[in-house]
């Protein structure tokens, strides 16, 4: 759509000049004008579809869940002591060669508060559901779930999630990213105690990077909280001291947490080394699609029969 656009404002505005030009040539007051104000309204049209990103960014990705798109891939989540697979995360992709290249992290933004969000968390459910509730895949591996804030809030979320996720529900674990400031409203209470009801589980994700406040804590039971790997990136002793402390502060609430971007051996070592109950990142699996995900999953699965959790390598 844009190189359309582009390429029709090149060609209008070449067609201005060569008309200027001719108008000029041709010696007529009247002919000037009107090229000049055809001109200006494209002027006007372009600069007000340039000044509008975002609104441009919304139109592409309606039509990108339409074509096609958009899909699915899995990065697994293991259990540090044993490095034995456990769940996975499903993670929105966006084949868009501008707005999805830098991950959903940037275009998810421009989403926010509109209804295009929530169709593509059914739409992360519904694919997940197809690919992963079928043998061969371990069928005790949690499924992780992104969801924002404002989908809790809306009317028919517990519907969307339930339609969407179908089979999928007992091993859902919704993930709600603290960045978004949640209220502990009566709506969002009874929304997450429905899920809860059908086995759901919740998960706190990017803790540390938005409102760590421990109400939120306390507010929602949460069964998993997600360390940002911000933290990874810490030095010497405050490292390992923060990790011990965050989950020792998690257990107490009967939590489990998993820490985000594991990317290497000594940074696996210092999480396991902390009590960290889960981790996540490059270093155990890159985020996959799903044949790529079978075949980590049947590799894995033969390791930890023949060791039987001796820790030996699992990575993909
Ligand atoms: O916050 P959330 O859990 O939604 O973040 C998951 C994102 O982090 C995914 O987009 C995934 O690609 C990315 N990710 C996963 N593991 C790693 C890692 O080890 N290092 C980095 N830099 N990013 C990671
Ligand atoms: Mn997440």
């Amino acid at each position: 759509m844009d190189e359309h656009l582009d390429a029709a404002v090149t060609v209008a505005v070449a067609l201005s000049l060569a008309g200027l030009l001719a108008a000029s040539l041709i010696g007529s007051r009247d002919a000037v004008e009107l090229v000049i104000a055809l001109s200006a309204c494209c002027a006007v049209v372009y600069v007000g579809y340039r000044v509008r990103p975002k609104a441009r960014l919304q139109r592409a990705a309606r039509i990108g869940l339409r074509r096609g798109e958009f899909h699915v891939v899995y990065q697994p989540i293991v259990d540090t002591r044993t490095r034995h697979c456990v769940g996975v995360e499903a993670l929105l992709r966006w084949g868009h060669p501008k707005f999805g290249a830098g991950g959903p992290g940037l275009f998810i933004g421009a989403l926010e508060g509109t209804r295009l969000l929530s169709a593509l968390t059914c739409f992360v459910l519904r694919e997940a559901n197809n690919a992963l509730t079928q043998l061969p895949f371990a069928q005790d591996w949690h499924i992780s779930v992104n969801i924002c804030a404002w989908h809790l809030l809306e009317d028919h979320f517990v519907e969307d999630i339930c339609e969407s996720a179908g089979p999928m529900l007992e091993r859902l674990v919704l993930e709600l990213t603290e960045r978004s400031c949640v209220e502990r409203t009566s709506r969002v209470v009874t929304a997450l105690s429905h899920m809860r009801q059908r086995g759901v589980r919740l998960s706190l994700d990017d803790f540390g990077t938005g409102f760590s406040n421990l109400d939120l804590l306390a507010d929602f039971r949460f069964d998993y909280v997600k360390v940002d790997r911000r933290f990874l990136a810490m030095r010497g002793e405050a490292r390992i001291q923060f990790l011990k402390s965050v989950a020792a502060l998690v257990h107490t609430l009967g939590a489990k947490v998993v820490v985000e971007g594991v990317e290497r051996a000594a940074e696996h070592d210092v999480v396991q080394r902390s009590g960290i109950d889960l981790a996540q990142g490059y270093w155990y699996a890159k985020p996959m699609a799903v044949d790529q995900l079978r075949a980590f999953g049947s590799a894995t699965a033969s390791i930890n029969t023949l060791q039987d959790g001796t820790g030996t390598e699992l990575k993909a």
